[in-house]
């Protein structure tokens, strides 16, 4: 991308959150009624559980058609496929390349914790053994990102990020590693609102993109239930080590939260301008590593951590779904984080340890062709 390029799309991103930031968070929202804790497990509970659905070898024309521009999760079970990441992280190179640097860590709900040493951390985590979902453990915290100053965060956006000076790990890396992963296959080339990629295509591993982090976490390990700050959507792509957990419908975003909290929030009920119009759903995802999970805009979920991982995430909205986007969040406002996980929930316990022993969990992987 050129530099004129560069200096458009920046322009094009200071555009677009100045307008969102005008119309969208200074904006009075409707009051929508409480849901009491009953009717919240109720709706849980006759909710359709499905497993996220599996494919491969998906074109971007399909994949936005029937997963992106539907908010219908995903995974790329090849997502992976042409990463380099594959064959060369692990716990060991992140040891070698980065051990001596200071790392801040967060908890469950992205809260800042302690700083550690990178390699006593990794140390630490890398040889834990797997666990079942839902077996949490709140002693190790998590690492997903850890910038220094706005201005340079700035920069690292605009794809300026090759020129600055840092000793902070997450800049550091993406400078590093950025010959070993790149935009996915299936995504878009071009045609993004978020990040603003109107000409050329987006380099999600030379532009950072929102949210952009390299996670490292222990089995037992949890991000509690939330939907993402922006709303938009998120891919998480599995590097080593397995992840799983839930992802529910707009239409469940309510009484989902007041399950996980134990206190009533607003009843989100299932609106026209709800991306897709979903009806009451939850998905379950069990994520292997080389997969790509799409998490789709303004939908809340909650990812735990099974096996010793290292992921990498970013968050993104292409042209095409912005309308979707915009109305959705004018009326939902901006993402936010239970205060608990809804693993622990005792009514949402009941529903997915049900569906795992009636065995309605079982997977398929869908056939494209
Ligand atoms: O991988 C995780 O634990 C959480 C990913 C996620 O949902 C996020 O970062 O917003
Ligand atoms: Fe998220």
């Amino acid at each position: 991308m050129s530099f004129i390029g560069d200096v458009c799309n920046a322009l094009g991103d200071v555009a677009l959150w100045t307008y969102e930031e005008a119309s969208i968070y200074r904006r009075k929202r409707e009051t929508q009624p409480l849901i009491e804790e009953s009717e919240a497990a109720s709706r849980l509970q006759g909710a359709d559980y499905r497993h996220v659905e599996r494919v491969s070898d998906i074109t971007s024309a399909t994949f936005s058609e029937r997963y992106l521009m539907r908010n219908e999760p995903v995974i790329v079970a090849d997502g992976l496929l042409d990463w380099p990441a594959q064959q060369l992280w692990s716990f060991n190179y992140f040891c070698e390349e980065f051990g001596d640097l200071s790392v801040r860590l967060q908890d469950a709900g992205f809260k800042p914790k302690d700083s550690v040493e990178l390699r006593a951390y990794l140390k630490q985590i890398a040889s834990l053994p797997e666990v079942e979902l839902g077996c949490m453990s709140n002693e190790l915290d998590y690492l997903r990102y850890t910038y220094d100053s706005f201005f340079k965060h700035l920069l690292f956006t605009w794809g300026f990020g090759h020129r600055v000076k840092t000793q902070s790990f997450s800049f550091l890396a993406f400078q590093r590693i950025q010959r070993h992963w790149g935009r996915p296959y299936f995504l878009p080339r071009s045609g993004y609102r978020i990040p603003w990629v109107q000409m050329g295509s987006l380099e999600p591993n030379k532009r950072m993109c929102q949210d952009w982090g390299l996670y490292f976490s222990a089995p037992g390990a949890c991000t509690r239930l939330h939907v993402d700050g922006m709303r938009t959507n998120a891919v998480l792509c599995q590097v080593v080590g397995k992840k799983a957990g839930w992802i529910f419908s707009s239409s469940l975003e309510g009484a989902a939260r007041t399950l996980a909290e134990g206190r009533s929030f607003a009843h989100s009920p299932a609106a026209a301008n709800d991306p897709g119009g979903q009806a009451d759903r939850i998905w379950r995802f069990d994520l292997e590593p080389g997969e790509i999970m799409l998490i789709p805009k303004g939908l809340p979920h909650e990812v735990h951590t099974l096996s010793p991982s290292i992921s990498l995430t970013y968050n993104f909205v292409t042209s095409p779904e912005y309308d979707d986007y915009f109305k959705f969040k004018s009326a939902r406002g901006p993402g936010w984080i239970a205060s608990a996980p809804i693993a622990a929930a005792l009514a949402f316990k009941s529903v997915y340890q049900k569906r795992a022993v009636s065995g309605s969990e079982a997977r398929e992987e869908v056939s494209l062709v």
